[in-house]
Parts: structure tokens; C-alpha cells; sequence
């Protein structure tokens, strides 16, 4: 299914030994993969994957923070929070378009979101509970997705690595302004301070998840790492994550909600505590908090769109018809 019409009109691959071999030296010599290029089907099927969920979670991730935009405190904080929102679902529909050349349609991949079938990051399936959550979401979440995105800039495939590139751009701003709501609360009154810290206390851990299992556990990672779809394991960019993080914890005043955590000299970063597995994996298998809400709110924006993406239709084909009477 994914092979249609850019292998061959078959859609078979020719993956002798030769092939994967002359395909593999492509990618060690740093050269970008093109949607037309001929490629193991493995490969193929690692991108839709990857790049499908990814898009996915661009647009339920507007969900959580959606919820607080007719709330946001002021004139200021609306605009940038609206902006924010908004730059996400361009991030999606960046992404979609990137799987979209590998020969899956959006439809095929909203109905595997919807069935269930496709995955979305785990972090969006918890709730925005108080103002101070949409600035957490934006240092840690948008933090965490910037380190994980870097790496996917230099990623072996082209359309990916390209939309990548203005993703962290975007995502950089929305860090930074994450980072100051959570700042004004920081340096606010003491109920404003404790609601800065409630927050870090529900999302720490949450973000930490976001990078994915433990390398371990990682069944993905050692194949997309020698195809350069993914640079760094999960554990060392969760590593890096923590690393980068906890001084700007220290300079707002507030406490990374984990006793374990101690900077150990000799590796030169942070050593942490247990992270919960058996929460991530009821997250990831659909059975988090706000899971049903978010399939829900998908499932009435896919089902309210069906109008416009008939009527869209419908007007492409009335000027094609219009056009061949022309010629
Ligand atoms: N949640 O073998 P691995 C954002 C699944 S964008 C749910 O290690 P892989 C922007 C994984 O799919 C956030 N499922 O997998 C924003 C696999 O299941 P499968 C999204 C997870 O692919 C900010 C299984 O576990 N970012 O935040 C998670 O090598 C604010 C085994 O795992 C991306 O998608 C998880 N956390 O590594 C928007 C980045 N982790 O497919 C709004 C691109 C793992 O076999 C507001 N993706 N799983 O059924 C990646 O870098 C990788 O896919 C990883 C996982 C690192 C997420």
C-alpha cells in the first residue's frame, strides 16, 4: 500500500542483498532520501509510522492547550497562546504532507488515529488543569519536543528533515514564551508560585515519557538509527533533556518533583529517579486520563470537515472537466 505508484507501478521493491546494501551507502554517506528514490519497504513503512504519529500528535496536542484560550488572562496572553495553537496545526499539516509522499493518503492515516490503530504522543492524553499548565506545556512539552526535533532536521529523508527545520524554529518561540508565563508566575504572589509548582509537579514526569521507552525497550530505535531516521536513542535524548532543564528549573525557584535527583560529576549530567513504565505503556495503549476526549474531539472535527473536504473535491473536479473542454 505504501509503495503505490513510487517504486514501481507494482508497487514490489527489489530488495536483494544489493539493493539494501547500495541503499545503505546512501545513507552513510549522508545523502537525503527522495520521495521517488527507491527504498527498502521497511523504511518506507518506519516514516509513515513515525511521521504519522508525529502529525497526529501536532493536532490533538492543540487540544490541551485550545482548552484555555477563551481563559487566557489577558489580551496579551490570548494572542500568543492563539498564534501558538494555530502554528501547530500548520505543524501537522507540514508533517501529513511529508507522509503523504510516501504514498498514504491523509484519510488512510486520520482513520488509523481515529481507530485507534495509530499512535499519538502520550503526553497529550493529560489534562490542562489550571492557567499554569499552558506555560509548563510550553517550557517542558514544546522543551522536549525541540530536543527531540533537532536531530530529525538532519534526518535521511528529505521531506521530513525539510519540514523539520521550521518546526524547531516555530517551536523554539514557543518554548521561550512557556517559559515566561511560567517566569510571571514564578515571580508572582505565593498562590501564583504554588500553582507554577502544582504544575511542574503533574508534567515532569509526563515529558520525560515523551522521548519514549527505555532504550531497552526500544524496538524502533537500532534500525531507524542506521537508516538516520532518528540520531540519538530515547535515553540519551531524555538525558539531555533533563540536563538542559533542571538549571531553569533552579533560576525560576521551583523543585523538580524527583528526590532522586543528584548532577553526578563523573558522567557529567543529572542521575534520576524511576520513571513510572507501566503508567507510560496504559498512556500509550490508549488509557490515559483525557484518552476518550481527544479521539472524541478528532472524530467531530473529521466528521464536521466531511462538507468541506467534499465540497473541495467537487470544485477540483468541476475545473479539471472545465479545463480538458477547454484544451
Ligand atoms: N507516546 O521503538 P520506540 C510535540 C511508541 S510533538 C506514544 O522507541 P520510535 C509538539 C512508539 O510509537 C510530540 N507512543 O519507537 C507539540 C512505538 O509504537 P509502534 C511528538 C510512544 O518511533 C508541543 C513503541 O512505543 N513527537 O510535542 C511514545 O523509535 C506542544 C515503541 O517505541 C514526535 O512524534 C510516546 N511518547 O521512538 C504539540 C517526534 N514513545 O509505533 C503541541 C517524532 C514511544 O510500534 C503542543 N517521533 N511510543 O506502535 C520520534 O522521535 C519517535 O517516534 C519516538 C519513539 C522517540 C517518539
Amino acid at each position: 500500500m505504501y509503495s503505490q505508484g513510487l517504486i514501481g507501478a507494482d508497487g514490489r521493491t527489489h530488495e536483494t542483498p544489493e539493493f539494501l546494501e547500495a541503499f545503505q551507502k546512501r545513507i552513510d554517506a549522508e545523502e537525503k532520501i527522495e520521495p521517488n528514490d527507491a527504498m527498502p519497504a521497511g523504511y518506507r513503512k518506519t516514516l509513515v509510522r513515525q511521521i504519522g504519529q508525529h502529525a497526529h500528535s501536532e493536532i490533538v496536542g492543540m487540544l490541551p492547550e485550545g482548552n484555555w484560550i477563551t481563559r487566557a488572562p489577558s489580551l496579551k496572553r490570548k494572542a500568543a497562546l492563539l498564534a501558538k495553537v494555530q502554528d501547530e496545526g500548520g505543524h501537522g499539516l507540514y508533517l501529513y504532507c511529508a507522509a503523504e509522499t510516501l504514498g498514504v493518503s491523509r484519510e488512510e492515516m486520520t482513520e488509523e488515529l481515529l481507530s485507534g490503530k495509530a499512535k499519538y504522543s502520550s503526553i497529550f492524553n493529560y489534562p490542562t488543569l489550571s492557567w499554569a499548565d499552558i506555560g509548563t506545556i510550553g517550557w517542558l512539552v514544546d522543551g522536549a519536543a525541540i530536543m527531540n526535533q533537532i536531530p530529525l532536521c538532519r534526518c535521511s529523508f528529505g521531506p521530513y528533515a525539510r519540514a523539520m527545520i521550521r518546526v524547531c524554529k516555530e517551536e523554539s518561540f514557543h518554548q521561550r514564551q512557556g517559559y515566561e508565563i511560567v517566569m510571571t508566575l514564578a515571580q508572582g504572589t505565593p498562590e501564583q508560585k504554588a500553582m507554577a509548582q502544582d504544575s511542574l509537579n503533574r508534567w515532569w514526569w509526563p515529558s520525560l515519557m515523551m522521548f519514549g521507552p527505555h532504550d531497552a525497550d526500544s524496538q524502533h530505535s537500532d534500525q531507524s538509527m542506521a537508516w538516520k531516521i532518528k540520531r540519538f536513542s530515547n535515553d540519551e535524548l531524555r538525558q539531555k533533556f533533563i540536563d538542559a532543564t533542571v538549571p531553569q528549573a533552579e533560576y525560576l525557584g521551583l523543585t523538580v518533583p524527583d528526590p532522586d535527583l543528584k548532577w553526578n560529576e563523573e558522567k557529567g549530567g543529572y542521575d534520576h529517579g524511576p520513571i513510572d513504565w507501566d503508567e507510560f505503556w496504559r498512556v500509550v495503549k490508549g488509557h490515559g486520563p483525557m484518552a476518550r476526549d481527544r479521539i472524541k474531539a478528532r472524530k467531530k472535527a473529521w466528521d464536521d470537515g466531511a462538507w468541506v473536504r467534499e465540497a473541495a473535491l467537487a470544485h477540483a473536479q468541476k475545473r479539471r472537466a472545465r479545463k480538458m473542454a477547454a484544451e
